[in-house]
C-alpha cells in the first residue's frame, strides 16, 4: 500500500502542572510529544505544583505562565526534524475545566496585531488582561457564591437538571461571581472572560474565540437542555445580564458540527512556520479531551481506576443528578458525557489490602476477590475511609448481612466486622462495583435492558432516583478500563461482572489521553469539515483506532454472573440509607 504524504495534527494539553503537545499523522502514529513543566521549566513563577495557593481556599495560576508556556512549546516543536509545522493541517486541545481568564478591552487589538519578532508575553502581559491570575478547578473559596447559585434557583436537585451539575466550588459561574463581588473594579474592566479552553484557541487564532459548549457546561450557568445561558443564573454575576452574555462572548460555539474557530495567527505562521491555513476547532475540557481520545460511542463506559473512581460514559439520556455530571458530548451530536467521580478508590482498597499483607503485596487481597466459595452471598459492606460523593455522605464504614422476602422487602442486620478480612476484600471491591452499576444504568438506553433480567418492580433509592428494581437491568455495551488499578487482573474482573458489558471489555493506557482526544478531535473536525469524511466522530474513530496495539481484550461476563449481583442492589440501596441516618 502507498502512503500518502504525510500530514499532522497538533493536540494541545494545558492541565494543572504543565502544557503538553502530541502531534499525530493522518494515520492517528504519535509522531512527537513536547511536555513544558510549569514548576520545572518556568521556576520563576513561584508556582507549586503549577499553581498558587492562597488564603482562604483561593486557588489560582499565572496568565503570564501559560503564555510563555505556548511560546516555548512552538520553540520546540519548530526544531524538530521529523516534522514541520507547515504541514500542520489542524488543532485542537483539551485544558483544565472551570478555570477562567479575564481579558481587557485591549486584548482584540493586541491579540491581532502580534509582532513575531517579541514574545507573546511581552506584547499580552499585562495589558491584555484585567486580571493576571486564572482560579484554578482546585479552588474552594466560593462556598457562598455556591450557597447563592442553589438558591437562585430552586435547589442543588433543579441547578442539576438545568445545568448538568449541582453547583460546585470550582464552576465558573460562582467563581465568576465571587470576582464580581469581591473585585468589582476587575469585572467592570474586563471585557471578555474565557474558559481556559477558549483562552488557548484564542492565542492560536490571534483573535478572542468563543467558548466551547460541552465546555461551557462546567460553569453552572448554561442550559443543556435549551443550549443557552440561563439568565436567572447569569443574575448572580450582575443583573444586568446582557453585559455578562456580552462578557462571555455570546453564545457558546455548537458542538453539532465541528467549525472551525479560526486559523493559526500570523504571529505563529511567521515566527515558528505553521502553515496559515491551519485550522483551529474549538478546544474543550480535559475529560471531554478524554473521552475524544477512545472510540467510545452511546453506551460506552469508561472505568478508570486511579487514587479515585471515575466514571465517563456516553449516553443520550439527559439523567442529571447533583451527585454527578453530564455535559454535552464534544464531538457526538444529541448526546451527553456522564462524569460520576467517587472519593473512595484505590486507597480505600489499600486499607484492606494492608490488613491482609503488611507489607503491601494485592496477591491475599486479589484471591480472596476471587474466592467464590468464601460465602458472601448475603454480606453487603459501604466502605469509605473518606467522605464519599456518590452517595454524597460523610466518611464511615457499615456493613450487613441481609435477606430479602418474597414481596422484595430487605431485611438488613448490621454487623461490626465479617468472619474476616479476606470477606472485607471482596466485598468492596464488589460494592464499589455495584455503586457504579446503579448510577450508571439510569444513564443507559432502553435498549441495554437484559432480555434475560427478571422483571423486578420493588423500588430501590439511589440518591435523588426511586425506581423499579427493573431499572437496573441494563448492561452497558463496552467498558474500557484504565488507571493504576486496571492494572489489577481481580478487581478488573469483578468490575466487569457487576458492571456487565455486552460487547466487551477492554484495559488500556491512557499515558497521553487529553491531548491525543485533542488531536483526534482535530483530525475528524479538518476531514468533515473538507468532506473527506461523513462518519460521525464515534464511527470514525472506531474505524481507525489502532484496537490491536492500544487496547488488551479482556474476559466476558455471562449473564448469570451479571444476574448474582441483581440480588445485591436492594442490600446496597438499604445500607446506603443507613448512611444518612
Ligand atoms: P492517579 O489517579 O493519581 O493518576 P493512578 O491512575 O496511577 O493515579 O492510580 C494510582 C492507584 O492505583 C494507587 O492508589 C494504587 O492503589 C492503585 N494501583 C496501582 N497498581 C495496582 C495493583 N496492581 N492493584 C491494585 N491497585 C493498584
Ligand atoms: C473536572 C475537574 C478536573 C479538571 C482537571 O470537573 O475539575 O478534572 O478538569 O484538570
Amino acid at each position: 500500500m502507498t502512503r500518502e504524504k504525510s500530514v499532522y495534527f497538533l493536540g494541545f494539553d494545558l492541565s494543572t502542572q504543565q502544557l503538553k503537545c502530541l502531534v499525530i499523522d493522518q494515520y492517528l502514529t504519535l509522531v512527537h510529544s513536547e511536555t513544558i513543566g510549569f514548576d520545572k521549566d518556568l521556576p520563576e513563577y513561584g508556582t507549586h505544583k503549577g499553581v498558587y495557593l492562597k488564603e482562604e481556599g483561593t486557588i489560582e495560576c499565572p496568565v503570564a505562565m501559560w503564555i510563555e508556556a505556548i511560546d516555548m512549546v512552538f520553540e520546540r516543536l519548530s526544531k524538530r526534524k521529523n516534522f514541520s509545522l507547515k504541514d500542520v493541517k489542524a488543532m485542537s486541545g483539551s485544558c483544565q475545566q472551570h478555570g477562567s481568564v479575564y481579558w481587557s478591552s485591549k486584548a482584540e487589538e493586541l491579540l491581532q496585531n502580534l509582532d513575531y519578532n517579541r514574545a507573546l508575553k511581552e506584547q499580552l502581559c499585562p495589558d491584555a488582561f484585567s486580571r493576571d491570575v486564572a482560579p484554578n478547578w482546585q479552588d474552594h473559596s466560593t462556598g457562598a457564591q455556591c450557597d447563592a447559585f442553589e438558591e437562585s434557583c430552586g435547589g442543588a436537585e433543579m441547578l442539576a437538571q438545568i445545568t448538568g451539575s449541582r453547583a460546585h466550588y470550582r464552576f465558573t459561574g460562582p467563581q465568576i461571581m465571587k470576582i464580581a463581588e469581591n473585585e468589582p473594579e476587575t469585572y467592570a474592566k474586563t471585557a471578555r472572560i474565557s474558559l481556559v479552553s477558549s483562552f488557548l484557541a484564542s492565542l492560536l487564532a490571534g483573535d478572542l474565540t468563543p467558548l466551547e459548549e460541552a465546555d461551557a457546561c462546567g460553569m453552572n450557568l448554561y442550559s443543556v437542555e435549551d443550549r443557552d445561558y440561563v439568565d436567572s443564573l447569569l443574575c448572580n454575576i450582575d443583573q444586568n445580564v446582557d453585559d455578562v452574555r456580552k462578557k462571555l462572548g455570546g453564545q457558546p460555539v455548537s458542538t453539532d458540527k465541528p467549525s472551525p474557530v479560526g486559523k493559526s495567527s500570523p504571529y505563529f505562521v511567521k515566527k515558528y512556520g505553521l502553515n496559515p491555513e491551519c485550522q483551529i476547532f474549538p478546544f474543550t475540557g480535559d475529560n471531554l479531551a478524554t473521552i475524544c481520545s477512545l472510540p467510545l460511542q452511546k453506551n460506552d463506559v469508561l472505568v478508570s481506576l486511579g487514587t479515585s473512581t471515575t466514571i465517563l460514559l456516553v449516553t443520550d439520556q439527559y439523567h442529571p443528578s447533583p451527585n454527578y455530571h453530564l455535559f454535552i458530548h464534544p464531538t457526538i451530536p444529541h448526546h451527553y458525557m456522564g462524569m460520576i467521580c467517587y472519593c473512595n478508590g484505590s486507597l480505600a482498597r489499600e486499607r484492606i489490602r494492608d490488613q491482609l499483607s503488611p507489607s503491601h503485596d494485592w496477591r491475599p487481597f486479589n484471591d480472596a476477590v476471587l474466592d467464590d466459595s468464601l460465602g458472601t452471598d448475603n454480606e453487603i459492606g459501604c466502605y469509605f475511609p473518606l467522605g464519599e460523593i456518590v452517595p454524597n455522605v460523610p466518611s464511615n464504614y457499615r456493613r450487613a448481612t441481609f435477606s430479602r422476602s418474597s414481596d422484595g422487602k430487605v431485611e438488613l442486620n448490621m454487623v461490626d466486622s465479617f468472619k474476616d478480612v479476606t470477606h472485607d476484600a471482596k466485598n468492596i471491591v464488589e460494592s464499589q462495583a455495584l455503586s457504579c452499576r446503579v448510577r450508571i444504568s439510569p444513564l443507559l438506553s432502553d435498549e441495554c435492558i437484559d432480555p434475560a433480567a427478571k422483571l423486578d418492580e420493588s423500588r430501590v433509592h439511589f440518591d435523588c432516583d426511586f425506581f423499579p428494581l427493573s431499572e437496573y437491568n441494563k448492561r452497558p455495551r463496552r467498558a474500557f478500563f484504565v488507571g493504576g488499578a486496571s492494572k489489577n487482573d481481580a478487581i478488573v474482573d469483578r468490575f466487569a461482572q457487576v458492571l456487565g458489558a455486552t460487547q466487551g471489555n477492554f484495559r488500556l493506557e491512557t499515558p497521553n489521553s487529553c491531548a491525543l482526544g485533542g488531536c483526534y478531535k482535530a483530525l475528524w473536525s479538518h476531514l468533515f469539515h473538507e468532506g473527506s469524511t461523513s462518519a460521525p466522530f464515534g464511527e470514525f474513530l472506531n474505524e481507525a483506532f489502532n484496537w490491536k496495539t492500544d487496547t488488551e481484550a479482556l474476559g466476558d461476563t455471562t449473564s448469570e454472573r451479571w444476574q448474582y449481583y441483581n440480588n445485591k442492589i436492594p442490600a446496597l440501596s438499604a445500607l446506603e440509607e443507613t448512611l444518612y441516618k
